[in-house]
């Protein structure tokens, strides 16, 4: 059943409440293993679908263009001041609908159409908005773009400093979403501070790590931070753009007026219970499992022989090069599906195949720690995802099915936060 349950939505549109139970009992049955997705609380949950949807919002705490904002002026302010305590930041603001709104402020803050600005190229772990031709960051300003070193997979910072001074870029960003390493914010900042660029972490997929004490804070090195909250922060779908004192009130224009209308109030109290419960100890241990249980996924996976780029990983996530297993990366990640395991199919470094067809698969740990799964259960992962590819390679069909039954088997034991099997 549903937690909280739903019986006005079963009541009045059973269609929808049928698919909702669907996708629940499917997150309830697969080894969710795609590394930007989590499983949020239950507080999360109730506070995203509360009456906070009925209010507009346009402005800030204080200074909005409607009234009758006297709760939801307190709620987000405690968002932001949860926030500013949690990362160790001067300002932040909470009304980003998302990660790419959150990056699109950050470069109407700080750079005119035309300007040149930098990032890590998306086929090389960087994200679309980092300046990738198809977006409107690639169309609308001069990107020049970053990868990692051929021989070690590693984000290669000679290139960054010769690229950032020959190229003296408005905004360098850090960080991406398929980077298995630790990012190096004090090399960062030293770079953009020779090339006069305003650096900006882009820590979308490590906040939680962050947060929770894994990965080093890019705070007092990057005077710009942007992140979802719905990753490893494991709050609602949004996203939040945390800077020094000095850069506030431009990020706070570039929001809003400049990008988006009213801030989706559900969401911010959604994201203030998120950043409550990512402060307490609890999620300390959260943060280092899901690095303990990523790196002995990575070593059981190696064990079996796969390719990981950069040879392993110092967080949450691991992308696997299947060209020496001779299959590509889609029909992988569709068997995987078909066999309880969910991952996303990714390019690799320097993939010679292409983005919609791409060699590698991309898989983490932060919902199955959610889970409550421990080291213990990455060698079992690891053998159904192999078993699974072999099955895939020859086109066994009822092996796959037999994995799929083992592992729906193996989650039963694994509560999961907002839907259980029993009535
Ligand atoms: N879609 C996110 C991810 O999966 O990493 C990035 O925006």
């Amino acid at each position: 059943m549903h937690q909280p349950p739903i019986p006005e939505i079963e009541s009045a549109d059973p269609e929808i409440a049928d698919l909702i139970t669907d996708e629940a009992r499917r997150q309830f049955e697969k080894i969710r293993l795609i590394p930007s997705e989590n499983y949020v609380s239950l507080a999360v949950l109730e506070a995203a679908g509360t009456v906070l949807t009925n209010k507009y919002s346009e402005g800030y705490p204080g200074r909005r263009y409607y009234e009758g904002q006297q709760f939801i002026d307190q709620i987000e302010t405690i968002a932001m001041d949860r926030a500013k305590a949690l990362f160790g930041v001067d300002h932040a603001n909470v009304q980003p609908y998302s990660g790419s709104p959150a990056n699109l402020a950050v470069y109407l803050a700080f750079a005119q159409p035309g300007d040149t600005i930098m990032g890590m190229s998306l086929p090389m772990g960087g994200h679309l908005t980092h300046g990738w031709p198809v977006s409107a960051t690639g169309k609308w300003f001069r990107a020049v773009q970053y990868g990692v070193r051929r021989d070690t997979g590693r984000v290669d910072l000679d290139e960054v400093r010769d690229l950032a001074l020959r190229e003296r870029p408005k905004v360098i960003f850090c960080g991406g979403t398929a980077i298995p390493r630790t990012i190096d914010f004090p090399a960062f900042a030293s770079i953009a501070a020779e090339a006069g660029a305003i650096l900006v972490a882009d820590i979308a997929h490590i906040a939680g790590l962050i947060a929770g004490g894994a990965h080093p804070s890019p705070a007092g090195h990057a005077p710009v931070i942007t992140t979802t909250t719905h990753k490893t922060l494991r709050g609602p779908r949004g996203a939040m753009i945390m800077s020094t004192a000095e850069h506030a009130s431009a990020l706070d224009r570039a929001v809003f007026p400049g990008l988006q209308g009213g801030p989706h109030n559900h969401t911010t109290a959604a994201i203030a219970v998120a950043l409550r419960e990512a402060a307490q100890p609890e999620f300390r241990d959260y943060a280092r499992q899901v690095v303990a249980n990523g790196k002995a996924l990575a070593g059981a996976l190696l064990a079996r022989g796969y390719d990981l780029v950069s040879g392993g990983t110092d967080n949450h996530l691991i992308l696997v090069d299947l060209t020496s297993k001779g299959i590509g990366g889609k029909p992988a990640a569709k068997a995987l599906d078909r066999a309880g395991i969910e991952v996303n199919y990714n390019t690799v470094p320097f993939d010679t195949r292409k983005p919609f067809d791409p060699s590698g698969i991309r898989i983490g740990t932060p919902a199955i720690t959610t889970r409550g799964l421990r080291e213990e259960h990455m060698a079992p992962i690891a053998a159904w995802i192999d078993e699974a590819i072999a099955a895939a390679i020859k086109e066994d069909e009822p092996a796959i099915e037999r994995i799929a039954a083992d592992v729906r088997e193996f989650l039963a034991a694994f509560p999961m936060p907002g839907w259980s099997p029993q009535p």
